[in-house]
């Protein structure tokens, strides 16, 4: 896929503009995304020697800016805001998101706004964030930074539905497969190729609830049975050290594992389900939580979540060494938090059934990991049902939803679901077709999940 004529003549244009600028301020979001945007646009601005100030913020404090520079660059935001209402006569604004586009009315000064879906091009599963700043760096021949626009679709779950990378996706992937940086491998879709013991591994495998489902001792007696090896020198394996063949027999026991479980009408998806395409970014060393590009997306979250960006920035731009010891303890209280939080929606059963629906509402987990722990629920819940997380915050209720890839791959589309339900209570969402979120007004809850309820009545099951 090329990038379309239009596209490519706003890169170029951005490119002028940066280069007759002195003084530029970038916001970026605060997702593993907007990260990487930020890292991606810092490493050309500092190449360029451009001075630049970067700043990662939340969806809601854009229009609370100030603009006082001779330029404005958002990356991975600044579509779906209301930019007009912070911009000025002479403000100079360069949007690079991918996120759904909002009219412009009364903008005063200059914007350019590149954004793929001016371009009939899906920004959900075609481009992320950090690969439209990547298209950017590639007009001053940076290919070099095409890693991280693959980062960034990973990071942004652009890959999650078909185990793939599509559209101009697929062209960053090659930039980078083509200067050596980037291996594809033909994997299974299991979370943890490089750092996780194959049987636990395998335990979280949730999209549909089988035997192994959180107990790895079935898991330790399935690869068993398969003849797959679990350790190897007293050392676990892991998803990485599989030869073909082993890959294979496990491929087609999870096929007929999850074909027993699963409704006739789901069974064509099950190989798209249990294949995945997997990226290792080959200076890395193995068994490290960077090799694997869907490991190193969780480390990138971890930095956020821990509000630890500089960390995550230290990272992006190379630093190895003593700053890996520090990314392992953020992951480590990453993780330790995740269960934690699992943990207290099991033991309080907070967990509810609608019809259609199952979710659980709590103050007590930060909001920007609630669609992990929806995630990591499913294996607990009703895979049939997507799940829902309901944040209670201080200035209104977020909410998350995540599902079974097959209720996906089925045909709906959560959210596009999500954005309609969200606005008739009086708030804002959109997302993806298995993992989507909004925010709506304190109070709404009930009206927001019945509604949702119903809409999918006759869809689910
Ligand atoms: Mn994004």
């Amino acid at each position: 896929m090329k990038t379309p004529p239009g596209l490519d003549k706003g890169l170029l244009k951005a490119k002028r503009l940066i280069e007759s600028s002195e003084d530029i301020k970038v916001y970026s979001h605060r997702d593993c995304d907007g990260i990487t945007a930020g890292a991606i646009i810092s490493i050309l601005l500092e190449r360029l020697g451009k001075e630049h100030e970067i700043e990662f913020i939340n969806l809601n404090q854009v229009e609370e800016i100030k603009i006082e520079n001779e330029l404005t660059i958002f990356t991975d935001m600044g579509s779906g805001q209301h930019i007009e209402e912070i911009s000025t006569s002479n403000s100079k604004i360069i949007i690079l998101d991918h996120h759904p586009p909002l009219p412009r009315k009364n903008m005063k000064g200059e914007l350019l706004e590149l954004n793929p879906m001016k371009h009939g091009i899906d920004g959900s599963t075609h481009i992320s964030g950090g690969g439209m700043t990547y298209l950017l760096s590639k007009k001053f021949n940076y290919h070099d930074l095409s890693w991280m626009g693959v980062l960034s679709a990973i990071g942004d779950l652009q890959n999650s539905l078909t185990g793939k990378l599509v559209g101009l996706n697929s062209q960053i992937l090659e930039d980078s497969v083509s200067i050596g940086q980037i291996d594809i491998l033909e994997d299974l879709s299991i979370y943890g190729r490089q750092t996780r013991p194959l049987f636990i591994a395998l335990s979280y495998f949730s999209d549909v609830n089988l035997p192994i489902t959180n107990n790895k001792t079935e898991c330790i007696l399935l690869l068993k049975k398969l003849g797959i090896p679990y350790k190897e020198d007293e050392r676990y394996r892991r998803l990485c050290d599989l030869n073909m063949e082993e890959k294979r027999k496990l491929f087609s026991e999870l096929v007929k594992m999850l074909s027993r479980q699963v409704p006739p009408k789901y069974v064509k998806y099950i190989p798209q389900l249990v294949f995945a395409e997997a990226y290792d970014l080959r200076r890395e060393e193995k068994y490290t939580p960077l090799r694997d590009l869907t490991e190193f997306s969780t480390a990138i979250n971890a930095c956020s979540r821990n509000n630890d960006i500089k960390l995550a920035l230290r990272i992006l731009k190379g630093e190895r060494g003593p700053v890996l010891d520090e990314l392992e303890s953020v992951s480590r209280a990453h993780r330790r938090y995740l269960a934690e939080k699992v943990e207290l929606i099991e033991t309080h059963n907070l967990l509810k059934q609608k019809r259609n629906l199952q979710y659980f509402k709590t103050a007590e987990i930060k909001d920007n990991v609630i669609g992990t722990i929806a995630g990591m629920i499913l294996g607990y819940g009703d895979w049939r049902k997507p799940i829902i997380g309901l944040g209670i915050k201080e200035h209104g209720t977020k909410v998350s939803l995540r599902c079974s890839r097959l209720l996906a791959l089925d045909g709906i589309h959560f959210g596009s679901i999500i954005s309609k339900i969200a606005e008739k209570v009086g708030g804002s969402g959109g997302g993806h077709a298995m993992a989507c979120g909004a925010y709506i007004p304190h109070g709404t809850e009930e009206k927001f999940l019945e509604l949702l309820d119903n809409s999918l009545k006759g869809k689910i099951g």
